[in-house]
């Protein structure tokens, strides 16, 4: 190995020095747990982790995720003292401030080498499992072209998290070898110790779920080396519990709560450069501990070259490299199936078009890995041609993720910083309550995941309104960056499908039908042109002069048409808009927009579900027609017909409004 191990100590402490600094400097921040993981940390950069500073980007370099991630200085101090590119030391001293890459949390997409945003616990574990699932189906396929492992570092909070059991029960039954978990074990959290809250044996739980685990003084570098050395080569996912002190260093403050989240201040700062004899200034590492920490590049550029002849002389290369670019396959033989339908007229439940859609689309594109958690037959997310990805099988690319809506989402995100994967994952629309912030997590960190939510109104029916969405379809659509897709039918399902794949740096959600919907629109144009690629387009005019415009989505569009034809029969003429993603819409220039809702007529929204946000299109003169209540158990029909989501109850509240 490449460092004297007697080097390791004063490395560590460069780590230290920098996290108390920049706390001090920005007088906020997390100096405690940099302080604590620092020895651990620098064992597993110097001895274990296989990076290459010069190429961030390289796709068989290992993971490294920082779930506990209030301790960012930790990350940065790590990235900037083997020679990454940035963070800079300027970066490091604007620590917090607006415009430094060194974010209070560490951010996906402002410094390479930080492989997740973190910051909310357990997230940051549960990614990692995603990340080491996709390595091994990479592996799968492409052999020792992509073979590394996912390391985590994660504080009493993250195994705290109730997702924590959902991640590690997924990772232990996935027997995922090459994930490995480096637990902060301070026994402190922000309110204390962590008596006040907790008596469980965490290792035990973990074994429990099929992990191995180990522990060590994560104060004395060859025991931390034992212990991953023993977590690397052990044929199960590993926790190394790291028995550290938070705050280590700091003579007064080490091991309190005090420590966790404010600067040291002043004199503690300085009465720690005396305890562990740091003579430099702020912001400054001496050029022999600085050397020790870059020479650790040379391991990873040698390991980078032979991978980089490997890859080479490998029949896969240009696979390889497409599918890790994220760029989709050549030609788009799916589209030409999907236009096809137009000619047809098919009634079928969008979750069933979806199906329909991913039985194409898995075909041909290989990169897609499904999944559900335990709704496999009624989300409709497993393509004919998939083979379950198991222990037995990580070439398979559809994923049993059991009962853990907020687990899968967690490992889809994962599985998309990855690279080489495009994930989507299917529960009901309701249960993406249950996954939300990994749902925020997939549109702050640009990932393309796609989630198919179906069953996504009322319209499920006898299941009742625990099951039935009302304010979910809405409060999705508050999330920035994230395209809420509600196809009326099977052909702007189809257009959907099309639109969530081509967003590489947006995910999607994608609310689908349980019941049966008509399809409402054939021949014309599909996947370009006007329709659900400008997020709504006009799928009717008026036949007789226009009186209002009814905008509605997904199983609702059908209403709007019955409601237009009763409209046109009396006389009154009505244009009906399908608006399959507002986002979309949205980003369209005025004049489209302008010329789809005039603002001089009657607009009525018509969505089984909460009005809130609609006056936005049908300003405060309109009409928002949904449901600002729970539902009610019966079958669709009836609660549809309850709920006034009828053209005959519809009808007359627009002929008041067109008649005053
Ligand atoms: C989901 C979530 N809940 C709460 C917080 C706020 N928070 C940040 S750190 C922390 C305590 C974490 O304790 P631990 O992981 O042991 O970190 P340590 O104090 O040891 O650094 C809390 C509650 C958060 N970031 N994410
Ligand atoms: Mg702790």
């Amino acid at each position: 190995m490449s460092v004297d191990p007697a080097r390791l100590a004063p490395m560590a402490d460069a780590i230290r020095a920098l996290s108390m600094d920049a706390v001090q400097a920005a007088n906020s921040g997390h100096p405690g747990m940099p302080m604590g993981m620092a020895d651990v940390a620098t064992v597993l950069f110097a001895k274990f982790l296989k990076f290459d500073p010069a190429r961030p980007d390289w796709a068989d370099r290992d993971r490294f995720v920082l779930s506990a991630g209030h301790g960012s200085m930790l990350l940065y101090s790590l990235l900037h003292l083997t020679g990454y590119a940035r963070p800079t030391m300027d970066d490091i001293r604007n620590f917090r401030q607006m415009g430094s890459p060194c974010a209070g949390h560490p951010e996906n997409f402002l410094l390479e080498g930080v492989e997740a945003t973190t910051g909310p616990l357990g997230q940051g574990l549960a990614m990692a499992v995603g990340m080491a699932m996709a390595e091994r189906h990479l592996n799968a396929e492409f052999g020792d072209l992509a073979n590394h492992r996912t390391w985590v570092v994660a504080g009493d909070g993250c195994l705290m998290e109730g997702i924590n059991h959902e991640a590690i029960g997924l990772a232990g039954h996935l027997k995922l070898d090459c994930l490995n978990v480096l637990w902060d074990d301070n026994r402190i959290t922000i309110d204390g110790g962590t008596e006040l809250s907790t008596s469980e044996d965490i290792p035990a739980r973990y074994r429990a779920a099929g992990w191995h685990t180990v522990s060590c003084d994560g104060h004395d570098f060859a025991d931390i080396e034992r212990a991953l050395a023993e977590a690397a080569a052990s044929p199960q996912p590993t926790l190394v519990a790291c028995r550290t002190v938070i705050g280590k260093g700091a003579p007064n403050m080490a091991g309190s709560h005090s420590v966790h989240g404010s600067p040291l201040g002043d004199d503690e700062i300085a009465a720690t450069r005396d305890a562990i004899g740091w003579t430099s200034a702020p912001f400054e590492v001496p050029d022999d501990i600085l050397g020790d920490w870059r020479s650790l590049a040379h391991r990873g550029e040698a390991e980078h070259a032979a991978w980089t002849a490997r890859l080479n002389n490998s029949p896969a290369k240009t696979e390889f490299e497409r599918r890790m670019s994220g760029e989709l396959p050549a030609g788009n033989e799916a589209g030409k199936v999907f236009t096809s339908w137009l000619d047809e007229n098919q009634t079928v439940a969008t979750r069933k078009a979806s199906e329909m859609c991913l039985n194409v689309l898995a075909q041909h594109v290989p990169d897609l890995m499904g999944g559900s958690a335990d709704l496999t037959g009624s989300n409709n997310t497993r393509a004919k041609c998939q083979e379950a990805f198991s222990a037995d099988n990580y070439g398979g690319s559809y994923v049993y993720y059991g009962i853990r809506e907020f687990g899968m989402a967690a490992a889809m995100n994962g599985m998309a910083l990855h690279g080489g994967a495009i994930p989507y994952g299917g529960t009901f629309l309701i249960f993406s309550d249950y996954c939300r912030n990994a749902i925020r997590l997939s549109a702050l960190q640009q990932t393309r995941v796609i989630y198919v939510m179906t069953h996504d109104s009322i319209g499920l029916g006898e299941d009742g309104p625990t099951h039935q969405p009302i304010e979910q379809v809405m409060s999705l659509r508050l999330i920035p960056n994230l395209n809420v897709f509600r196809p009326a039918d099977i052909i702007e399902t189809a257009e959907c499908w099309h639109l969530a794949l081509q967003t590489p740096e947006t995910p999607s959600v994608l609310c689908l039908s349980r019941q049966n919907l008509k399809q409402v629109r054939n021949g014309g144009e599909m996947l370009c042109g006007v329709s659900s690629i400008r997020g709504a387009y006009r799928l009717k005019a008026a036949d007789a002069a226009r009186k209002v415009v009814l905008v509605a989505t997904g199983s609702e569009v059908e209403i709007a048409l019955d409601t237009a034809a009763e409209l046109e029969a009396q006389g009154f003429g009505a244009d009906v808009v399908s608006m399959p993603c507002m986002e979309l819409f949205a980003a369209q220039d005025a004049a489209y927009r302008a010329d789809l809702l005039p603002a001089d007529t009657l607009k009525v929204s018509i969505e089984a579900g909460a009005t809130l946000g609609w006056e936005r299109y049908v300003g405060n003169d309109g009409l928002t027609i949904g449901l600002d209540r729970f539902g009610a158990s019966a079958p669709a029909k009836q609660l549809y017909e309850r709920f006034g989501l009828t053209a005959k109850a519809i009808v007359p509240q627009i002929l008041e409004k067109i008649k005053n």
